[in-house]
This record gives C-alpha cells, sequence and structure tokens, in this order.
C-alpha cells in the first residue's frame, strides 16, 4: 500500500539533526554526489561542512557567485591571503557551489528536474556532514501578478499550474502527491526585515504558481506555439490572481515540498518579479536595471541571515 508524504513525514528532526528519510544510503560504503563532484568517502564532509546554517539555492551559476560574494563582505568573513572564493562543485559542470562561513550558495538551474537533482545531493551533504538546524532558501527570478516590475514576493503557499499545493512525482509507476508546505514563521521575520520605504521597492506575501513551462505553463503568448488568444490567457491570469496568486515560477513546488519531507523546519521562497504578467510576456528590462532587481531577494536573506548571526 502506498502511504502519502503526510502519512510518512513521520520525522526526521531529532536535536536539530537532519535524518536521511532513505535507509539505502547507509548500507552503501560509499554515497557519490555525482553533481557536485564530491562523495562521502573521497571528502571529508564533516570537517568540510559540518557549521553549514543556512542553504541559498537560485537558478543561475553567476548569481549565486554574485551572491557568495557578496556574502563574504556582509558577513566579514576572511578569505586566507592567496585564495579566492572557489566554487566547490568545479569538478562538475552542473551546478555551482560556493561556501562563505555558515552559508552555501548554490544553482539549481531552471525547472524542478534540475532542482530535484541537486537538492537531494545537498540534503545528502547535509546529512553527512552532520549539520544541525539549516534554513533552506530559493531566492530567484518570477513573473509578477498586479505588482510593479522590480517587487519582491515572499511565497506563503506554493501551488502547481492547477492551483493544488502538492508536487506529483511518477515513482514506481504511480503517481505520488508531496505537499508543499512553507514555513510561516520564517516568511514572517523576512516580512518584517523589508522596508518599502526605504528599500525603494515593495516586498510582499503572496501565493506562487510554480509551472512545468515558461511559455505555455505560463499562459504566455509569445512561444513557439500557442493554442489560446489574448483573451485566454488574460481570463487564465485574472482568475489566478483572483485565488491569491501574486508570481509565477519554475521551482518554488518541488523546493517546498523537498523541505518539507526532508523535515526541514525553516524554508522560504524569495523571489522577485520581472515583469507584470497582466501586461505583457517578454522581458526587456535593460541589463544593469535586471542585475540590480536579481540581488533584492539577495540582500533580504542576507539581513536575515545577518540577523540570525547577530552580526550588524
Ligand atoms: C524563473 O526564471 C527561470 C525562467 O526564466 C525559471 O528558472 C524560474 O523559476
Ligand atoms: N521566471 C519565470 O518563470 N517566469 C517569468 O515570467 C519570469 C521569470
Amino acid at each position: 500500500p502506498v502511504k502519502s508524504s503526510e502519512q510518512l513525514a513521520d520525522y526526521i528532526i531529532q536535536e536539530g539533526l537532519i535524518k536521511l528519510r532513505n535507509p539505502h544510503i547507509n548500507e552503501k560504503d560509499e554515497d557519490v554526489l555525482y553533481h557536485i563532484a564530491l562523495s562521502n568517502k573521497s571528502h571529508d564532509l564533516k570537517e568540510m561542512f559540518q557549521d553549514i546554517k543556512f542553504v541559498c539555492f537560485g537558478g543561475s551559476p553567476t548569481r549565486m557567485q554574485k551572491f557568495a560574494e557578496y556574502l563574504v563582505t556582509e558577513l566579514k568573513v576572511k578569505i586566507p591571503a592567496g585564495q579566492t572564493l572557489s566554487n566547490i562543485a568545479q569538478g562538475s559542470d552542473r551546478y555551482v557551489l560556493y561556501k562563505v562561513g555558515p552559508v552555501l550558495s548554490v544553482s539549481h538551474g531552471m525547472g524542478i528536474p534540475s532542482l530535484s537533482i541537486i537538492f537531494h545531493e545537498i540534503v545528502k551533504l547535509i546529512y553527512h556532514a552532520g549539520c544541525s538546524d539549516v534554513i533552506f532558501f530559493r531566492i530567484g527570478t518570477s513573473g509578477g501578478l498586479g505588482l510593479e516590475p522590480g517587487s519582491v514576493v515572499i511565497t506563503d503557499k506554493a501551488v502547481d499550474g492547477l492551483l493544488r499545493p502538492y508536487m506529483e512525482l511518477s515513482t514506481l509507476g504511480m503517481v505520488l502527491q508531496h505537499p508543499s508546505n512553507l514555513d510561516q514563521e520564517v516568511t514572517e521575520e523576512l516580512l518584517a526585515l523589508a522596508d518599502p520605504e526605504k528599500d525603494g521597492y515593495s516586498t510582499s506575501v503572496g501565493k506562487t504558481m510554480c509551472t512545468l513551462d515558461f511559455y505555455e505553463g505560463q499562459a504566455r503568448l509569445d512561444g513557439a506555439f500557442c493554442d489560446y488568444n489574448e483573451s485566454d490567457k488574460m481570463s487564465f491570469l485574472s482568475r489566478v490572481y483572483s485565488r491569491g496568486i501574486r508570481n509565477i515560477e519554475m521551482e518554488s513546488l518541488c523546493f517546498a515540498a523537498y523541505c518539507y519531507r526532508a523535515g526541514l523546519r525553516g524554508r522560504a521562497v524569495v523571489c522577485v518579479t520581472l515583469l507584470d504578467r497582466l501586461k505583457g510576456d517578454q522581458i526587456t528590462t535593460p541589463h544593469e536595471i535586471m542585475e540590480e532587481w536579481q540581488s533584492r531577494p539577495q540582500k533580504l536573506v542576507c539581513a536575515y541571515i545577518k540577523r540570525k548571526l547577530g552580526i550588524e
């Protein structure tokens, strides 16, 4: 008989330590984290990562490198003379992984399948390293609904393209549903750190719709294929807006579902909106402005980390 994720959520956190819900891992003498070119045999993962308290995921490798560089300054981390910040996953060219003090900055690529792979490996990394009380973030980009472009949205519920609050995954020929619950407490703490007047842009809490496709999945009219018209598109987007959706992206559902499955209490999704989807489909904002917008979720999460670490 198949158990739901909810039933299986018998958990996990014991004294803050992450416990792996996979008995097979400890039956093997080596666990290879293939896509980040690490293994629990070839590397001393405890020595390398035991002090990790925050894991920040984001889509683009360059953006996550920039975030790591920003953290070096903000957290006043000393890099030993003659050394530079290096990509720990450089033996694989799939993802990047940087460690800055107690923070990991990791790229996840685009879409759920790409995020899913790196998520499995980072959870195992955290487990092998014996980390405790780790908080996971996704800092990303999205299309907004009814918001000024450049606004930041903190996700309170991640839903799929049918507005269902779980991720469906085909496993052993069955479709399993994994609930995508997020953490209210971290969401509220993040919101309290935002100051629209001072920041010059709004930060709000809303539902996020996570789709399997950027074009038709998000009701765009500018893909290679389109079997609907402007009025179909607008009636769909208005309907999801009226159901509380404030932004649309492609990873939050899996991120939230897997954090919950892994028993991670602290977890949050913070995305900047690159355009208002009620006004258009194409992203035409100049590169420099976009760069500044993309740093906004990073600033908020960094402020949160500094607050938790007691850094002014
Ligand atoms: C936001 O931006 C990407 C698509 O452009 C996708 O990864 C996402 O969720
Ligand atoms: N990312 C998305 O998934 N959709 C957008 O519209 C913009 C960024």
